[in-house]
């Protein structure tokens, strides 16, 4: 039968869908690199060398009507596009502005992704429970690590700020197989991050705690039971990370 078919149709196929494929790669390219820069949406004038130009917004969008899966968009554009973003933070070559801009880059992308997610047509990789500790109204840097974590793949249920221990307990009991992250910016509240630490490790001795904040560091972590400490996001993504793997 082989010798009925057109050769040249195949070319023609394989030309068609070789460009797709370039297509394709260049819009994960792209979304990449504004997700990196924290080009929001093409209305955003920041950063300025990027004006007019399509965002994260946008080319999300196109990507998915492109037929590009919200999988691959996660895992081949706004994963490493926000590894490379924590990277640079954990190395002191961007600042909380930049990282900031890079996240409000990435939210934008993830509102098309996450009707995928919440129907349950596409995976994410766990869920994680973040707030900080009763006492304690700090959440600039709880609110970077629940951003990073979100677009390193996770679901992230964010219980703001004040946080007491009996409300971990009840997100605990909805949702028992999430790794739980506890943040503390005072030394007076260091103390309800112990008593959170406590009351859950009482009740559910096999949930994985994380801690952070610039008070903490890894000798509290073991002092307090909690199983580990991350002094920037990029650590938290590394260890949630490292839990699934
Ligand atoms: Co407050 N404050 N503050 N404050 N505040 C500090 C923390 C302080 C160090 C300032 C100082 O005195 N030099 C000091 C704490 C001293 C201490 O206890 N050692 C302090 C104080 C005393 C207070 C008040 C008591 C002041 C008063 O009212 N007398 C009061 C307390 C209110 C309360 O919480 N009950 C108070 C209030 C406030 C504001 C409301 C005005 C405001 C918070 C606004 C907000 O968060 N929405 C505020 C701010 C902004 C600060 C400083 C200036 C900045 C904190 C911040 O956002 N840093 C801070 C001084 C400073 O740090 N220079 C200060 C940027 C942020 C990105 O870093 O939060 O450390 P950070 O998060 C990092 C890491 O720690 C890590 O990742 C982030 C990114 O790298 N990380 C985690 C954080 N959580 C993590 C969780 C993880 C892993 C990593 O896993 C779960």
């Amino acid at each position: 039968m082989a010798e009925n078919y057109n050769y040249s149709d195949f070319g023609i196929i394989f030309k068609a869908e070789n460009k797709l494929k370039i297509q394709m790669n260049n819009i994960l390219k792209d979304l990449s690199s504004c997700v990196e820069s924290g080009k929001t949406d093409r209305n955003s004038p920041y950063p300025p060398g990027m004006k007019g130009q399509d965002g994260a917004d946008e080319l999300a969008r196109q990507a998915l009507d492109n037929g590009i899966t919200p999988d691959e968009i996660l895992e081949n554009a706004l994963i490493p596009a926000m590894a490379a973003v924590g990277n640079r933070f954990s190395r002191k070559e961007i600042y909380v502005p930049q990282m900031l801009m890079a996240a409000k880059a990435m939210s934008s992308a993830m509102k098309h992704l996450k009707p995928y997610f919440q129907s349950g047509e596409t995976k994410r990789k766990g869920k994680f429970i973040i707030g900080t500790v009763s006492g304690d109204l700090h959440d600039i840097g709880k609110n970077l690590v629940a951003m990073m974590i979100e677009g390193g793949g996770w679901e992230v249920i964010d219980l703001g700020v004040d946080v007491s221990a009996d409300k971990f307990m009840k997100a605990i009991s909805d949702n028992p197989d999430a790794v739980i992250g506890l943040s503390a910016l005072l030394t007076t509240t260091m103390e309800n991050m112990k008593k959170t630490v406590t009351s859950i490790r009482e009740k559910y001795s096999d949930t994985k705690i994380l801690i952070g904040g610039a008070p903490v560091t890894m000798d509290y972590c073991e002092k307090i039971g909690a199983d580990f400490y991350s002094p920037d996001p990029q650590g938290a993504v590394n260890y949630l990370n490292k839990l699934v793997s």
